[in-house]
């Protein structure tokens, strides 16, 4: 007899290799005390719904004070809750419960950048020119007259420019919005301080971090820069000056040093994205974080080449570092799947027709053209139970099990992203997959909480409540648990391995692969496809006539 999963889970370091991982955003997870944001006594009170899902792990965006000006990505100080969420021991208290579970925790930790509140970096603007307070934090002298001109004309990657006067003729340098200063990871204190911070976290029993921004800690900002130009004709990689350069792996050394402290070891994963990327496979080598994130799947849109493009490039990326492969269809950065996949071109060969396509769509308020909900809906299920079929861990984004579509439509007096402040009538921003899930079909906020939430919910969110859809065979949630509690019995199947074996279909647009006697077939073509014999375990959607219909994933034991 196959380990258990859950002797296994406890049992085994290796855990998170072939882990589900759930993304709780928790602002807009679940309040817990109706002040409209969501905390930890909300999520406390939905362990029993996160173990009922089957997951191995939940991964918790930032939970720390902060002025919120990049949704809590903005870290006024790494080693606390914003009381606004909750405090310190309901952290504990959730994270045992979580445990007792069956379920492990990773959080977020944010290197790149503090937020301007940081004491260090309130510091740094007390300090002089030059002074230790300031080396924590990046610099530079600005140019011309009254040094009012930036150090380079570099936009900052929410719009706007990268650099922010002080008032004394010196500027600091943000990647992201200006209340998001880049940390000098020169600076030994900086590297001294993270290693505090990641022994903090573990000792309160956490289990892994997702590192955010994870290619962009070691920069070359010596002067003279380029130009925005040149800047964008450098490739990413050792000679770029901000992104995935040698040295950040010299940073995750020592951060593996900490991890390998606890027992079991402490894991990781590395936000970077850059696509296609074979560089990545360093991050996710076991001397550094261990995986890393890739994003290919979610650029593959629903186009059977690409999406096959996109499995074999990650198989073998990770076979050259010797990590399981990740998977991603959705985060709180991207448009959700069931509306991307309920839009035109999604099945077009052009890679970037999707995200521009996206936000030029976002900028209608949703109605142009109109969403193929049903369409997109049908993918979506497809989508992910193709994922779930893959050796690998899978990252699943709150909501998504819900089938739950972007809202396009939110009034500009109610958006907090910054991108929608800092590129007005470019890009709306990234609220529309933020908005707080629905629990119930009814109440003030829809079983969010007993006042109204955070972001504004659109009626239709009644249709795609938790308990709406846990009463009808027939939802994307019926079809996740479905997929999720099949998946834990076979992956420890005999046979079962981590080797994907393409199976040739004579239609190019039927995509079939098998793991031993896991076979997984997923019908890209507009017509309907032919079955293979063996025994069906699941489908996304219901056959006709024996045959696959369109937008349909089946997985069958032979
Ligand atoms: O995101 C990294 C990042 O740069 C992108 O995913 C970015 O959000 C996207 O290109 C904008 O369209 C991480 C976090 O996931 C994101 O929420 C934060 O805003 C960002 O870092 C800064 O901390
Ligand atoms: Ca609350």
């Amino acid at each position: 007899m196959p380990a258990t999963h859950e002797t296994r889970q406890w049992t085994d370091p290796r855990w998170w290799r072939d882990a589900v991982v759930y993304q709780i955003y928790p602002r807009s997870f679940a309040d817990g005390n109706g002040d409209g944001i969501g905390d930890l006594a909300g999520i406390a009170s939905r362990v029993p719904y996160l173990k009922s899902l089957d997951i191995d792990a939940v991964w918790l965006s930032p939970f720390y004070p902060s002025a919120l000006a990049d949704g809590g990505y903005d870290v006024d100080d790494y080693r606390a809750v914003d009381p606004r969420i909750g405090t310190i021991e309901q952290f504990d208290t959730v994270v045992a419960a979580l445990h007792d579970a069956g379920v492990r925790v990773f959080i977020d930790i944010v290197p790149n950048h503090s937020s301007n509140r940081h004491a260090w970096f309130q510091a740094a603007l007390a300090a002089e020119p030059g002074s230790p307070e300031r080396d924590r934090y990046i610099f530079r002298r600005g140019h011309g007259e009254n040094h009012a001109t930036p150090p380079s004309d570099w936009p900052g990657a929410f719009g706007g420019s990268a650099w922010e006067p002080v008032g004394d003729g010196w500027f600091y340098f943000h990647i992201f919005a200006p209340e998001q200063p880049d940390f000098n990871w020169d600076n030994p204190q900086v590297r001294e301080d993270f290693l505090t911070t990641l022994r903090f976290w573990s000792d309160h029993g956490v289990d892994g971090f997702r590192v955010d921004v994870a290619m962009a800690l070691a920069k070359d900002l010596s002067e003279p820069l380029p130009s925005a130009a040149e800047l964008a004709a450098i490739p990413i990689g050792p000679t770029h000056p901000l992104y995935d350069r040698d040295e950040v792996d010299e940073i995750y050394a020592g951060w593996r040093g900490v991890f390998n402290e606890y027992d079991p070891p402490r894991v990781a994963v590395a936000e970077l994205w850059a696509e296609p990327s074979p560089r990545k496979a360093r991050y996710a080598t076991e001397a550094s974080l261990g995986q890393a994130f890739f994003f290919d799947l979610m650029h593959a849109g629903f186009s059977a080449r690409r999406v096959h493009r996109a499995i074999t490039d990650v198989l073998g990326w990770t076979a050259e570092s010797g990590s399981a492969p990740t998977w991603v269809l959705a985060n709180h950065d991207n448009v959700r799947q069931a509306t991307r996949f309920g839009l035109p071109d999604v099945d077009s060969d052009d890679p970037w027709a999707g995200p521009d396509r996206d936000r030029r769509w976002l900028l209608t308020g949703g109605v142009d053209p109109v969403e193929d909900v049903a369409l997109g809906r049908a993918r979506a299920q497809a989508m992910a139970m193709l994922m779930l079929a893959l050796p690998g861990s899978a990252y699943l984004y709150q909501g998504e099990e819900l089938g739950l579509r972007e809202v396009a439509d939110i009034p500009a007096q109610a958006r907090q992203d910054p991108i929608f402040f800092r590129s007005p009538g470019f890009n709306v921003g990234r609220d529309g997959c933020r908005v707080p899930l629905p629990w119930t079909s009814d109440g003030p906020s829809f079983g969010f909480g007993t006042g109204a939430a955070h972001l504004p919910q659109p009626a239709w969110f009644a249709d795609y409540a938790v308990a709406r859809e846990d009463a009808d065979p027939d939802s994307t949630l019926a079809c996740y648990r479905r997929a999720l509690a099949l998946r834990r019995q076979l992956r420890d199947m005999p046979g079962v391995g981590d080797e994907v074996t393409w199976l040739d279909r004579d239609d190019p647009q039927v995509l079939c692969f098998s793991r031993g006697p896991w076979v997984c077939l997923t019908n890209f073509a507009g017509a309907p496809a032919a079955l293979l014999d063996g025994e069906i375990l699941a489908t996304s959607g219901e056959l006709t006539d024996g045959l696959v219909p369109p937008a349909t994933t089946v997985w069958l034991k032979r």
